[in-house]
């Protein structure tokens, strides 16, 4: 069914104010990953705001859908998309990577209510959510599953272990997300470790695949929904994205893959995503 526009519109808003936060925390941090967390925002968006079944103010609802961010160094999109709706205050956003926060470099399950694992040593998310999935099937439990990787984190054996048994046992509750900006730390994804055919290698280990424009938000959804109703499989959304999404010297550009923007490119970039926001008719505060 076509989602509404307004609905469709109000997720681009919220996408929009993430890109902002994202910036804002590396910035104020002066270390962590930009170029991969603005690549993921919208379907992260669509997610947390739409999607998936899960309580801000009960992070342990037992029939919660499990999110789990196998590339785990974009968590501050995660962790914006969290607090913009509503786990912990949008202010704390801010502390990301100082001695003693929740909110570490990369996402540690033990300090912040909400985080389904650890995650930042990139392979092993699948692995767990597989496992998070089967239980689910073992507790005939309706919640389901969403796993996001990195297309260069793609690289990693363990991933195709788990591939391979995911579609062994047609865990059609667990729906990966790979976010194809082909570009991983060192550069372009196939020339590092060539991923292409890579739709047909998730094919041949029993999933569905579906490839999808990774910044619609109308394709995204529909990809979202078309997941759920497949039976006797995972599906696999290969999101076609930008790494950098929305800040024009950061888009399709490796060297914002793990660097803080200085004070003058945070001014640019800042200026970039606002009138993209407001453009979307987000009123932007300069207090945040
Ligand atoms: C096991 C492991 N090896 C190496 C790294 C270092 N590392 C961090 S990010 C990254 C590249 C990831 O690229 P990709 O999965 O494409 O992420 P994205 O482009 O979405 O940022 C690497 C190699 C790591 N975190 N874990
Ligand atoms: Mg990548």
């Amino acid at each position: 069914m076509p989602h509404a526009p307004e609905l469709i519109l109000s997720l681009e808003r919220i996408a929009a104010k993430i890109r902002i936060d994202v910036i804002k925390m590396i910035a104020k941090a002066g270390t962590g990953h930009p170029g991969g967390s603005l690549s993921a925002t919208d379907v992260m968006t669509a997610l947390y705001f739409h999607h998936m079944r899960h309580d801000p103010k009960n992070p342990k609802w037992e029939e919660r859908d499990r999110f789990v961010l196998s590339k785990g160094h974009v968590c501050p999109a995660l962790y914006s998309a969290m607090a913009e709706s509503g786990y912990f205050p949008v202010s704390e956003l801010m502390t990301l990577r100082q001695l003693g926060t929740r909110l570490q470099g990369h996402p540690a399950m033990q300090y912040l209510p909400g985080l389904e694992i650890t995650t930042g040593s990139l392979g092993q998310g699948l692995s767990a959510g597989l496992g998070m999935a089967l239980a689910a099937r073992v507790g005939k439990k309706e919640w389901r599953v969403y796993c996001m990787m990195g297309d260069g984190e793609n690289d990693e054996g363990q991933i195709w272990e788990a591939a391979m048994a995911a579609g062994h046992f047609k865990t059609d509750n667990l729906t990966a997300i790979l976010d194809r900006n082909s570009l991983q730390i060192d550069g372009c994804t196939e020339n590092v470790m060539c991923l292409d055919p890579i739709a047909d290698k998730w094919r041949a280990f029993g999933w569905n695949v579906i490839e999808i424009d990774g910044h619609s938000m109308e394709a995204i959804m529909d990809a979202l929904d078309l997941a759920t109703t497949v039976k006797g499989k995972p599906t696999i959304i290969i999101a076609k994205t930008v790494k950098g999404k929305g800040v024009s010297f950061m888009e399709n550009n490796a060297e914002w893959h793990g660097k803080a923007p200085n004070k003058e490119q945070t001014e640019i970039a800042l200026k970039e995503l606002e009138a993209q926001a407001a453009k979307l008719g987000v009123e932007v505060s300069k207090e945040d």
